[in-house]
């Protein structure tokens, strides 16, 4: 950018009643389900920092679904769920989202989504009556490389390409001048030209996808930028519901998953559909020989199936004490499967194992071929990823929202499902906190539920005439301030790269990853910390946020850096302090308070939230209590 260009954007206000931020899985289901209940007269604006077609965590497609009940019931849903979670997830999100999630499912089929039959009823839908291939309890295989693209067109189709705008990166959501905590609008900058958008809205969705890169990174030098969890989930979600005073909830969680080392390769296709065993590097079962520690962790290690951080638990002990590598052993798996196929099954046998990594991750499949792996003839070595902040997948950070009215306890629900403590703002998928294994069928049957309230939301408010609490010129000017650093300094050294009076997006990042890392339960600690490294670690966070106003952007694309890292700050402060609040190991495997290495239930069988308030700067935490909704029953439930 130049001098001429940066000072003045054009500003653009637009006037929407319903605002979708993102165009992921949980946005797509919104506008597909927002429209069925919208009259003609009630306008639904979508906006997506990226393309929709390719945008969000299903970017390059998947090869499972990971949440579709079939003939399971929902309660047995809530059960598996909060025993993964160690026990403490909102039942009544969950249960709705089960009850819903297999429709939304149903609809992929019919937009063109191939789903695996069983034999017995190939080529009929699942909603006729079709037997999906299921991987596991919940899990069905998909051959889904234009899964997003199938799920984008339906949500652009319903919406009128007229009211998507692509490319559009919201910064902050803005309150109501005239009434207090609720939501008025929202301002995002246009990654291709040189505007700026200020929206006006009755009701916002915030679906803007979870919290990538905030921990240093497994992968360095070449293969940095490559994570298992999108690059392009940058927090933005939780750091604009936290800014404007949204209460979070269970912040303390993150997502450890074990993957293929260096490629991020799944691994559930593998566990559960190849039935493949993972050992140490002595070929031991880890879980198994690793039992009797997970029963410090009762009665969670009674799980149907040993929950995802346990897992991990066990794992770290055989890297911690020298008997890594972890080998998922492919061979025998194989050869176990072929041992009643014909030599053409095993040929499609061999072609799925490549294809498995080839809907969703190719770069697993760019490792197995730069390494010469084929994994009928050799095992390939597991690793425990750096950490990820998100409510959908195996995790359960995010927003408290309201939940349904006819399952959720009073103080569970102030009026519309999937509307956070903000009037106005509702969030979904990624957002949603407590209610974790949605995966990509949940998220959008969740944006679905969200965007059916929304437009009641609207309807009972129609009076509602935003007055935005802000001022406009200023806000451009924080927009746009990385972009003045630039140009006011760049001629002061050499380099343009290297120069005092300015921090280059990715050097904020790698700042941040390294305190992250080393003071909030990284991988160089084997994700472990204390009240102490805490302590230091917030320190450092607040000089960082002191430093943000140096970030500099050369052009509009860096500009989006330099705001996802803000994001990600905010995102990794509100981790921190949550794990700084709870005084247990809830999630050994997922992370460790060394100074509390026990589960606590006494003490700590309840929520942990938080709420920014935004006039104040100041944090408050909270216990909040726990309510089993179904009963619990771990033995005989699983995945
Ligand atoms: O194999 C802004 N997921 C899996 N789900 C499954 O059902 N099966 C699987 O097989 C899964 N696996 C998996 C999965 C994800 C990934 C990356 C891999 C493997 C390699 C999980 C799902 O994908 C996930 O649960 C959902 O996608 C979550 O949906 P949602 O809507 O909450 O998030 P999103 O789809 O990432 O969308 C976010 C959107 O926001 C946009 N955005 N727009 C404007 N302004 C900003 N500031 C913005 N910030 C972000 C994004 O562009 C995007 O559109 S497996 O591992 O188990
Ligand atoms: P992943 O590929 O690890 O993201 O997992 C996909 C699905 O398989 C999720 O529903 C996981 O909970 C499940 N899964 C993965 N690994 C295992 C395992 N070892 N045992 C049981 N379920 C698993």
């Amino acid at each position: 950018m130049t001098e001429g260009t940066f000072g003045n954007p054009e500003i653009i206000d637009i006037e929407t009643d319903i605002l979708l931020v993102g165009g992921g899985m949980a946005a797509c289901g919104a506008a597909f389900e927002a429209k069925r209940w919208a009259s003609d007269d009630l306008k639904i604006t979508l906006v997506d920092k990226a393309a929709m077609d390719r945008s969000g965590a299903v970017a390059m497609g998947l090869s499972a679904i990971n949440t579709y009940l079939g003939d399971r019931k929902p309660e047995d849903y809530c059960r598996m769920v909060s025993a993964d979670l160690m026990g403490i997830t909102r039942d009544d999100l969950v249960f709705d989202v089960g009850r819903h999630v297999d429709d939304s499912v149903h609809l992929f089929e019919e937009w063109g989504l191939p789903i695996w039959k069983d034999k017995s009823t190939e080529g009929v839908p699942l909603a006729e009556g079709g037997k999906p291939v299921r991987s596991g309890r919940w899990q069905i295989m998909i051959n889904g490389e234009g899964y997003k693209t199938i799920v984008a067109e339906a949500a652009k189709k319903a919406l009128g390409i007229e009211n998507i705008m692509e490319r559009v990166f919201i910064v902050k959501y803005l309150l109501d001048e005239n009434e207090k905590n609720r939501i008025a609008g929202a301002v995002g900058f246009s990654v291709r030209e040189h505007k700026l958008y200020v929206f006006k809205a009755n009701a916002i969705l915030n679906v803007a996808g979870g919290c990538v890169n905030i921990f240093r990174p497994r992968s360095s030098g070449e293969g940095n930028g490559r994570t298992w969890y999108p690059v392009w989930n940058a927090g933005s979600t939780y750091a604009m519901a936290a800014e404007v005073g949204a209460e979070l909830t269970m912040m303390e969680n993150r997502f450890v998953p074990a993957r293929f080392k260096d490629g991020y390769g799944p691994v559930g296709a593998w566990f559960l559909l190849f039935k493949s065993k993972a050992t140490n590097g002595f070929g031991e079962d880890y879980v198994v020989k690793n039992a009797d520690m997970l029963k410090d962790f009762a009665p969670y290690d009674q799980a149907a199936v040993v929950p995802t951080c346990l897992r991990n638990h066990a794992m770290l002990k055989e890297m911690k004490e020298g008997r890594g590598p972890i080998l998922m052993d492919t061979p025998t798996a194989m050869a176990k499967l072929a041992e009643t196929m014909t030599p053409q099954e095993i040929k499609h046998l061999e072609a799925e194992a490549w294809e498995d990594f080839l809907d969703m991750c190719i770069g697993q499949a760019g490792v197995w071929a730069g390494m010469n792996i084929r994994p009928e003839e050799t095992p390939s070595e597991l690793m425990p990823t750096e950490p990820y902040l998100l409510g959908s997948h195996s995790g359960c950070c995010g927003i408290w929202v309201s939940g349904p009215s006819d399952i959720a306890p009073p103080e569970w629900q102030w009026g519309y499902n999937r509307m956070t403590t903000v009037k106005g703002l509702f969030t979904a998928g990624d957002g949603v906190g407590a209610s974790g294994h949605k995966f990509s069928s949940g998220s959008h049957a969740e944006g679905r539920i969200a965007g059916k309230e929304m437009v009641r939301f609207v309807r009972d408010n129609k009076d509602f005439k935003p007055v935005l609490h802000a001022d406009i010129p200023a806000i451009a000017e924080e927009i746009y301030l990385p972009v003045r650093n630039y140009i006011e300094h760049k001629d002061k050294t050499t380099a343009e790269d290297v120069n005092p009076h300015y921090i280059l997006p990715a050097m904020f990042q790698k700042r941040l990853q390294k305190y992250m890392d080393e003071y909030v339960a990284g991988t160089s600690t084997y994700y472990q910390t204390n009240a102490k490294l805490l302590e230091i670690g917030l320190q450092h966070l607040t000089w960082l946020k002191e430093d943000s106003k140096n970030l500099r952007a050369k052009d509009l694309h860096e500009l989006m850096r330099a705001w996802e890292n803000y994001h990600r700050l905010w995102a990794a402060e509100a981790h921190l302090r949550h794990i700084m609040f709870r005084e247990e190991t809830r999630y050994p495997g997922f992370f460790y308070r060394a100074d509390f290495p026990d589960l606590n239930e006494a003490e700590w069988k309840c929520f942990v939230n938080s709420r920014h308030d935004p006039e104040t700067g100041e944090w408050e935490m909270k216990k909040v209590p726990h309510i089993d909704l179904v009963e619990k029953h771990y033995v005989g439930q699983g995945h």
